[in-house]
Order: structure tokens, then sequence, then C-alpha cells
């Protein structure tokens, strides 16, 4: 390689980094509870194999590797359902549409809750909920290391390796850190550039309820038990391999002397999958002590990629991509362009997604997999009325349709125990789940209607399940989707409840997710009949259902209930100000700013409003949403990041792009975490998903080819992102306008085209024969395995007309 293709290579490797000139500072104390993310961990930077990570904060003295292993939660198994729930239902339901909502609430709020303490509101550590928790810490303490000079730390998207280099009394030290899939341990490689350089120790260390010893001569182990009946047992162990130098492990400690290089393995399990934790680890230490470094590191690094290069995203480039990152987030704030930043903020989450979302692991929870302490922000459970499925929507666009499959198995997972709530709260058949789940198979209510009482998140899941078949058009998705999906149909074809007032079904109780609002007599309350969104995810849920049916021709009878309940439910309604309504009736809202968007279910992640095919319900939906913004709303980060999306989904790229920036001003720490605040990782998830939504959406039967591009990236390109019907699709375009695209063909079938210029449409050399459709679309067959390229009318191949 050339000096010049060498320094362009590492250009282009450090546009998809993230990199800084500092250590993050150690947390000291350690924190127990982290509803506060602790300032050195905010910069500490992530690294995962879905089930196993790190932070690492790229000490030089003191380097911290704090560690996750995503089983790892206290509590157990519960039967948090309330058999008193049920008498209480049907004069629930009368109050409610009597209109007395004080009564209705103050009924609900005292009945209708799970038995026993819930999730702990939030801080389920001590109760059977449980929490995610931290496994603990790796931390290296070097001998005889001088001030650095050249330091830079960073985490290179590209090949999932966190780095770390620095000159210190005239020896170049490099430390990487990476969490292996394929080996299933995590690999701290360090190399001095001169022999006898390198001297440590290493530590293992929970704050508490677990223990450290020796177990060989390069070996230490901890282990210990969770909070919990039986509580959860847990172990790591760590080996250490030098290349000169000298090896010892005592009382729970390994010291390196005088060595050049030295590689660290290290296993973590749980029992939660019944394993022995010991055992297991004792098993991933071998086999990967059996492999010289540069093979894991091979191993590792092509197994990231073969995900991670499935998509690549260029936006334009300005001088400030050669910033640190944190430098990158104040220029932002400034008001600097950073288109670069924005594409990178794209590729983190499609890292990030890697990294804690991987098939036969549990899904990404709310802070992905990196907690920090014992008492982590809401258990950092999987909150399933935005926050899980926020997780999930850069996964099929984004191309990592894998990674989607950890939260479709959560999905089915919840249909037993689902199904004992259902009828034991509303005796009804199917399955459901409320607010919160664990990873003990929680469905129960939460232990506060006002954000507990969500029966439509069963459905608001099933969405994720339909959508891996809508994007890759398997059979066989859809045939292991069927019966969760059938039985949450059930579940609302028996929780429906006609609206005496309007013959309409309703669900009720429900709540329009944690929002409230104020009632004729001028009370605040949150416990009604149809909100709108809950209607939106049933109609759904029904409509996907009937499709599913007609593909899958099974289960008529349910078929035929669903087709019947389906012009019944409660219809979207348009309210004073001409927004669309977020109840049933044209309520006043205490709070007009409120993070969460609910009624928008429609605009989106659903796709019942549309601009071109329901033009009434979007420009309701937009006044809808000015309203939200204009009172503040988008404050939290996954809230803004929704927005983003929603704004992509309306047209309206320069706004989808103002909010962007306003993510990343105000809602990013230094690591580029999301801040809701605290750290939660949806919003990154979200704006992962929202930069896609702008470039290529696919909802609305229609490839739509730069819906809503902003002014801000004039010139770019995107390669390998999915759209529904089985396609993968690049697009370049130039002076804001469509250059070319390019599509793959996964399925046979029908392909609709939208975009701002007409185009036409070339199978190798030969022109497709297209036909343009009623609604400004133009469409034409596409075979399995076939490439087509699009050229806006009046351009030839190679862009000259
Ligand atoms: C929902 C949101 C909160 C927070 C929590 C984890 O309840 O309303 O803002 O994101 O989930």
């Amino acid at each position: 390689m050339t000096a010049a293709l060498a320094a362009a290579s590492s250009a282009i490797a450090s546009d998809l980094a993230l990199w800084y000139r500092e250590p993050a500072p150690l947390d000291d104390p350690r924190p127990r509870v982290t509803w506060q993310t602790p300032s050195g961990w905010a910069r500490a930077l992530p690294v995962g194999c879905s089930r196993l990570g790190a932070m690492v904060f790229g000490g030089v003295q003191h380097e911290r590797l704090q560690l996750n292993e995503k089983t790892l939660w206290s509590g157990n198994p519960q039967d948090a359902d309330n058999p008193d729930a049920l008498r209480w239902l049907t004069e629930i339901r009368r109050l409610l549409f009597e209109g007395k909502h004080t009564e209705a609430q103050r009924l609900t709020y005292e009945k209708l809750v799970c038995k026993g303490p819930g999730s702990g509101a939030g801080n389920g550590a001590d109760v059977a909920f449980g929490c995610a928790q931290t496994l603990g810490d790796l931390d290296l303490e070097f001998d005889g290391l001088g001030a650095p000079a050249g330091y830079r730390r960073e985490l290179d998207l590209d090949s999932a390796v966190a780095r770390v280099t620095f000159v210190s009394d005239g020896v170049r030290h490099t430390r990487e850190v990476f969490a292996s899939h394929p080996a299933q341990v995590l690999v701290v490689r360090l190399e001095a550039s001169r022999n006898g350089a390198l001297s440590f120790r290493a530590r293992l260390s929970r704050i508490e309820r677990a223990s450290a010893r020796s177990i060989g001569p390069d070996t230490v182990a901890m282990a210990g038990r969770m909070k919990g009946e039986p509580g959860m047992r847990f172990a790591a162990h760590l080996r250490v391999r030098a290349e000169g130098g000298a090896v010892e492990s005592r009382d729970g400690e390994i010291a390196v002397s005088g060595a050049r290089a030295a590689t660290l393995l290290l296993a973590a399990r749980t029992d939660y999958w019944g394993a022995d934790p010991e055992a297991a680890c004792a098993a991933d230490l071998r086999a990967a002590a059996a492999k010289p470094t540069a093979a894991l590191r091979r191993e590792h690094v092509a197994d990231h990629r073969r995900l991670f290069r499935r998509v690549s995203l260029d936006l334009g480039r300005t001088p400030l991509a050669d910033l640190p990152t944190d430098e990158r987030l104040a220029a932002t704030r400034r008001g600097e362009a950073d288109p670069g930043l924005h594409a990178l903020l794209f590729q983190y989450a499609r890292y990030l997604l890697i990294a804690s979302s991987r098939p036969g692991d549990l899904p990404a929870h709310l802070q992905g997999l990196w907690v920090e302490g014992v008492q982590t922000p809401w258990n950092c459970d999987y909150h399933t009325n935005i926050n899980v499925q926020m997780n999930y929507w850069p996964a099929e666009v984004g191309n990592l349709a894998e990674c989607h499959e950890p939260l479709a198995t959560l999905i089915e997972s919840l249909r037993k125990p689902g199904a004992r709530t259902a009828r034991v709260h509303y005796g009804a058949r199917g399955w459901v789940v409320h607010t919160i789940t664990n990873v003990w198979g929680y469905t129960s209510p939460g232990e506060h209607p006002s954000w507990g009482q969500f029966p439509a998140a069963a459905g608001w899941l099933c969405r994720h399940l339909w959508e891996r078949y809508a994007f890759s058009g398997d059979r066989r998705l859809l045939e292991r989707a069927w019966p969760t999906m059938r039985d949450a149909a059930r579940f609302y074809l028996d929780f429906l409840t006609p609206d005496p007032r309007t013959g309409y079904l309703v669900t009720a109780p429900s709540n329009s997710p944690e929002n409230s609002f104020r009632t004729a007599d001028g009370q605040v309350a949150s416990v009604c009949a149809g909100p709108a969104m809950d209607m939106q995810i049933i109609g759904d849920l029904f409509r996907h259902c009937l499709a599913a049916g007609q593909t899958l021709k099974r289960d008529q009878p349910i078929l035929a209930e669903i087709e019947a309940a389906l012009p019944r439910l409660a219809p979207p309604k348009i309210g004073r100000h001409g927004q669309l309504q977020e109840w049933q009736e044209d309520y006043e809202e205490p709070e007009p700013g409120h993070r969460h968007m609910s009624h928008l279910y429609a605009l989106h992640p659903g796709d019942a409003i549309t601009p071109t095919g329901t033009p009434q319900l979007a420009r309701a939906a937009r006044v809808s949403l000015d309203r939200r913004l204009a009172a503040g709303g988008g404050h939290t980060g996954w809230s803004r990041a929704w927005v983003v999306n929603f704004l992509a989904r309306l047209g309206d790229g320069d706004r989808a792009h103002e909010h962007l920036c306003a993510l990343l001003a105000k809602s990013m720490l230094p690591n580029l975490f999301d801040d809701h605040p605290p750290f939660q990782i949806d919003g990154n998830f979200g704006a992962g998903a929202g930069v896609a939504e702008m470039l290529l959406q696919s909802h609305a039967g229609a490839l739509h080819l730069l819906p809503a591009l902003p002014s801000a990236w004039p010139d770019g390109k995107v390669r390998g992102l999915r759209a529904r019907g089985g396609f993968e699709v690049d697009i370049a375009w130039r002076r804001g306008r469509l250059f070319e695209a390019r599509l793959l063909a996964r399925q046979s079938g029908v392909c609709r085209v939208r975009s701002r210029q007409p185009v036409r449409v070339l199978r190798g050399d030969t022109e497709v024969e297209t036909q343009a459709t009623s609604d400004g679309a133009v469409e034409f067959r596409v075979e399995r395995g076939s490439r087509y390229l699009l050229l806006p009318n009046g351009a030839a191949v190679g862009g000259r007309a």
C-alpha cells in the first residue's frame, strides 16, 4: 500500500470511529444506583457480542473495563396476576362510559393493578421483578508508566474494536478490546514496542455479592449469586497469556511483569439458560485459549463485518470529521453543520444493535447491554409502550434482520405467561402484556395504572413479527409468527367492548401511554376507554392477521371474527384544533408537550396514515405533532428521535434534519449514548431509524426514494438498505436530486417506486417496461435475484443526459 493509500484508508476508517484525546475519568466511588449516568462512564466506549460486553475507559496507568452479561438479573419468576381484578372490570367500564372518570380511575388504581410490588416503581433490584445489573469490573493497574504523549482512544465501528494508543517513556503502547461473538469471550490485547515494558496487575471485582479467587497459574475466577428466589448464579473467568515476562495468579489477582505483549481472555456466564456458570466459563476459556490472538481477532472482525458492511452511508464530509467526537458534538451545539456526524450516528445505531442483539440471546434492553450499578434506571427492563420497539426500528431497514431475532423470541415467550394474565385480569382468551416485561416473563399490569395499564402492548409487539415477514417475504417467518399474532388478536377480540355511546368497539380501561387529560369537571385523569393508539395498534394487528390468514390459509374461524370486528373499531377523530385526537373525547391536555406522541402511531411506526393515502388524517397528525413541539415536546432523547421519524414520514426533510441536530445537541452523552436522561439506548436506535426513514420508505405500498431529503445533505449515497417486499436498495443523489438507484430483488413480484423525479428502469442493458400508477408511482415486474438500475427520466447510464 502506498503512503497516500494508507492515509486515505485511515481517513475512511476514522469516519467510522468515535475517538477522543483523553481517557474517560474513572468514576470514584463506583455507583450502586445509576439513575444518573456516571460522568466517566458516559465517556467510556461500548463493545459487545450481545450477551457479553464492556465499557472501556481507556485509562493509562489504570484501565477499567466495566463488564456486562445480559442475562444477569436479580429477581425471579412470579405470579403477579391479580385474581381480584376481573370482578371490577364491568363496573370500571360502566363508570368510564358514564363519564365518571374520577371514580373509574380510583377503582382502576385500587383494583386493576398487579399483585405485589410490580417493578418496584422502577427500582426493582430487591423485589421479584428484579433488575439488570453490572457484572463487575476488570481493573488493570500498570507499573512504571509516565505521562503519555500522543494519546488517542477510539471505537472503530467497522471492526468493532476499542483501541487506546499512546507513547510513554519512548515506548509505544497499543491496547485493543473486543467482544467476540464467535468465541463468546472478551479479548484484551496489550502491546508495548519495547521488550519487557509491560507490567500490570489484573483484578476482577463486583460492588456486591461476588468474590474472586485464583484457579490456576494464569487464571482467576469471580463468582456470586444475585438476590432472588433462588437467585441467579454467575461467574467470570479471566486468563492471561503473556509474551515474554512472567505471569502469576495469587489471591484472585494476576500479575504480569516484564512482558512485551499480553492477551487477556474473559468469559462470563450465568445460569439463566440452565448451564452451570463456572463450567461454562471454563469451557469458553478453553476453546478461546486454543486459538492465537490474531486468529481470534480475525474471526471477530470478519463476523462483525459480515453484518456491519452490508450498509454504507455517505452524507458528505466537512473538516469537522477530523475532530474528536466530543469536539464534533460541541460544534453541533454551536450550530455548525456536520453531516458526517449524522452518518456516524446512523452507523453507531447499527453497531450498537449488532453488539447488543444477536440470535439466541435476550433482546437489547433499555440500555442495550451496557449497565452500570446494581439499581439501574427503570430496572433496565423491556418497556413495551415505545422503548423496546424503538430499539428495533433500524433492524430491518438497516439490513440487520438477524439482530431482530431476539425480540421475536422474547415476544413469543410472553404468549404463555400472557395467557394467564389475559384470563385472570380480563377473562379473555389469547395473551397480553402491559407496559413492562423482564427476563422472568412478567406480563401483568404495572403497579400504577397511569402508566401500567397499557394492554395494547402485545399488539404493538406483534407489528415486529409482521415486519420481519414484510421485509423478507419469508413465509417461514410468517408461519412462526402466526400463533403469537393470532393469539394476541384473540385477546383483543375478547377485551374490546362496545362503547354504548357510539356502538364502536374500544379498549377499556386503558391509557394513552403515560399521558393524562382534563375531564369535563376539571379533574386530571389518565384511565380512559379507546385511546387512539390502542385502536390504531389493534387495527394494524387485525389487518396483518387477515393478510397472514390469506397467505397461510389457516384458522378460518378466528379470521372471520377479526373480519367482523375490524370495521367496528372506533375510527380516528379530528379535534377542534384540526388535530388528530389522542382520546375519544377532545380533551384539554394538562401537559401539551408530553414526550409520548402515541396517537401518531398510525403515522409511524404504523402505516395507516400517509400523506398520499389519507391526506386529511396526515394533516391532522401534523397539527398534533406541531402542537406537541410548540409546547416543548421531544425533550427526551427517544421522544426527539420519534419526532425525526414522524417528520420523515410527513416528507419534511428539513425539519427532520433540524430535530436530528437537536437530538445530537441536547440529548447525547460524550460517547454518543442517548441521554433521556439518564442514558437510554432507544434514542440511538430511533435516530438511526430516522436517518434511514429520511432516505427510503416502503410502508405505503411502494419504495419511496429520498422521501425526506433535507437541503443540508445535498449530495450523498447510501448502499444496502432493505425495503419491504424483499428489496435491497442503493441510492445516490446530487444537488438534492436522485442521481440513480439500484435494487436487488430478493423475491419475485411487482415493484412500485415513488420518487420526486420520474424514473426509468434498466435490467442490465435492457429497458424494463414500467407502468404509471394512479397515485404517481411507477410499477414493474421483478424477478428474484435480479438487479435493476433506476435512473431519472432523461438521464443516461453514467449520469450523462
Ligand atoms: C417510558 C417513558 C419514559 C422512560 C421509560 C423507560 O415509560 O415514558 O420516558 O423512557 O419508559
